[in-house]
């Protein structure tokens, strides 16, 4: 199976977490695109759900498909996340923002009872920060100030940017990518970072997922907490 066809087993897999009147949030990505592709197959056979989509390329997408949307202000409690990350350690917890979603991501991950992670097994990691750096959002006025700070936590941030331009958020703002030598402390890193004035959410997501689904060549597991793995 090639990567694309292991995300898209990884979605299918997580379809098996949705019931029938579910509140739905929507991931973003391409692994997250998937799922949404299949959860609007079920809805075009009858699944009665709602959804709140992580971003505005999610929202386009749902719309396109016939996926019932709602809001948070609507709905401000969901039953259920689906998602994908960037790097997951073996405690479950992740870096997310490759997409530039994070702080949606991560504010409708909050308002979930269960966050469940669909990836292929490139994603996963020792370590958090190993091959991938941590996206931190951040306000576009003065950004090099917030840059400079950022640098006094031992980051290493470049600006975001797309066709030589910086890249901005769905909700207006920069994205700093952060190197790190090492995260030796990623909870207590995911709060120093949101204590930088100027930082608007970093995609560390610690102690929030509930159940990664990982696609692999030999098929498709469910991870444990503590990195043995288990179909
Ligand atoms: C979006 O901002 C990210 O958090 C994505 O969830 C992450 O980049 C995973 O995307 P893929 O499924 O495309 O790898």
């Amino acid at each position: 199976m090639d990567i694309d066809g292991q995300k898209r087993a990884a979605a299918a897999r997580a379809l098996e977490f949705v019931e029938p009147g579910m509140r739905l949030g929507l991931g973003t990505g391409s692994t997250a695109r998937h799922f949404v592709e299949l959860l609007a197959e079920r809805v075009r056979g009858g699944l009665r759900i709602v959804a709140v989509p992580t971003s505005e390329a999610t929202q386009r997408d749902a719309q396109r498909l016939g996926v019932p949307l709602t809001s948070l202000d609507e709905t401000p409690a969901l039953d259920l996340t689906v998602d994908g990350a960037d790097e997951i350690a073996p405690d479950l917890s992740l870096i997310k923002g490759g997409g530039g979603a994070l702080l949606r991501e991560k504010i409708v991950a909050a308002a979930s009872d269960r966050f469940v992670v669909v990836v292929d097994d490139e994603k996963l990691v020792d370590r958090l920060g190993e091959r991938f750096a941590v996206p931190v959002e951040v306000v576009q006025f003065g950004w090099q100030a917030t840059a400079a700070a950022l640098e006094r936590l031992g980051a290493e941030p470049e600006l975001r940017q797309t066709d030589g331009r910086a890249f901005v958020t769905d909700g207006g703002n920069f994205i700093l990518d952060c190197r790190f030598r090492a995260i030796d402390d990623a909870r207590e890193m995911e709060c120093r970072l949101n204590m930088t004035v100027g930082v608007v959410e970093n995609g560390l997501f610690i102690g929030r997922t509930s159940t990664v689904i990982v696609a692999s060549d030999a098929g498709v597991e469910i991870l444990p907490r503590g990195g043995g793995r288990s179909s």
